[in-house]
């Protein structure tokens, strides 16, 4: 199996939901195991329109709600051409946030959810999504929210409210295959053998081409 492609995974999750940690375990394992991999994290803050999404989520500057929604759709397909690649060639490639964050805070605010749909439509189709979630009581035990704009009770609410109708909407588009819901209450080595577990198959089964989102 030389020209296998490589799998593109997507970790999605409520606030300290351990998504950070579980993807830099699951990268480890992987080169642990001298498979090629690469971590892509969204919002990508290095680029120049990430950089204007990290002022804006530190307070730094003010934009209209659908300016920063269309800026963290432009900040995916600024990277949607090295995902092709990667995969194509042979890299798993592991991102931390995605289209589905975008939907879900931004809606959470207001937007119509086809409106916050719709620019990512075309992006390259996660082969897995895994949604990490939290009980409202081990959140609260995880310590304080953090500094940046969207980490209070009250949005966080709405935000998983939103991210049922994201897993909904994809498992209706794309099957039920595509997302998967890991219950991340449990210890970092608890929540890391139940991913392997999830995602093994998707790593090691020969996949078709890399699909579109919505479409
Ligand atoms: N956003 C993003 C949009 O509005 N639109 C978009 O399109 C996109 C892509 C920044 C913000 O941007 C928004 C969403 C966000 O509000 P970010 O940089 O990914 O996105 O957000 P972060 O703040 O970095 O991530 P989180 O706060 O959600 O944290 P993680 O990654 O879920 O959690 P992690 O791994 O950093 O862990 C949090 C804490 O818990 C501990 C860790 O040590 C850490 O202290 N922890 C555990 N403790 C006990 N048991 C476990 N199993 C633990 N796992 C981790
Ligand atoms: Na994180």
């Amino acid at each position: 199996m030389a020209n296998q492609r490589g799998a593109f995974i997507v970790f999605e999750g409520l606030d300290r939901s351990g998504k950070s940690t579980q993807v830099g375990a699951l990268v480890a394992r992987l080169q642990r195991e001298g498979r090629k991999v690469r971590l892509q994290k969204f919002p990508d803050r290095t680029t120049r329109i990430g950089g204007m999404i990290d002022a804006y989520l530190q307070s730094k500057s003010e934009l209209d709600d659908h300016s920063i929604h269309l800026l963290f759709s432009a900040n995916r397909w600024e990277c949607a051409n090295a995902i092709e690649r990667d995969v194509s060639s042979g890299t798993i490639v592991i991102a931390d946030r995605y289209a589905f964050s975008g939907i879900a805070f931004s809606a959470a605010k207001g937007l119509s959810f086809q409106y916050c749909l719709n620019p990512d439509t075309g992006l390259p189709l996660p082969d897995r999504t895994v949604y990490l979630t939290l009980s409202p009581e081990v959140a609260a035990s995880r310590g304080a929210y953090g500094e940046e704009r969207y980490e209070t009770l009250e949005m966080q609410k709405r935000v998983r409210e939103q991210f049922t109708l994201v897993a909904e909407e994809t498992r209706r588009r794309h099957g039920d295959d595509r997302w998967a819901e890991i219950n991340a209450d449990g210890t970092v080595e608890e929540v890391e053998a139940l991913i392997w577990e999830n995602i093994q198959p998707v790593i090691m089964e020969p996949l078709q081409c890399l699909g579109k989102l919505w479409t």
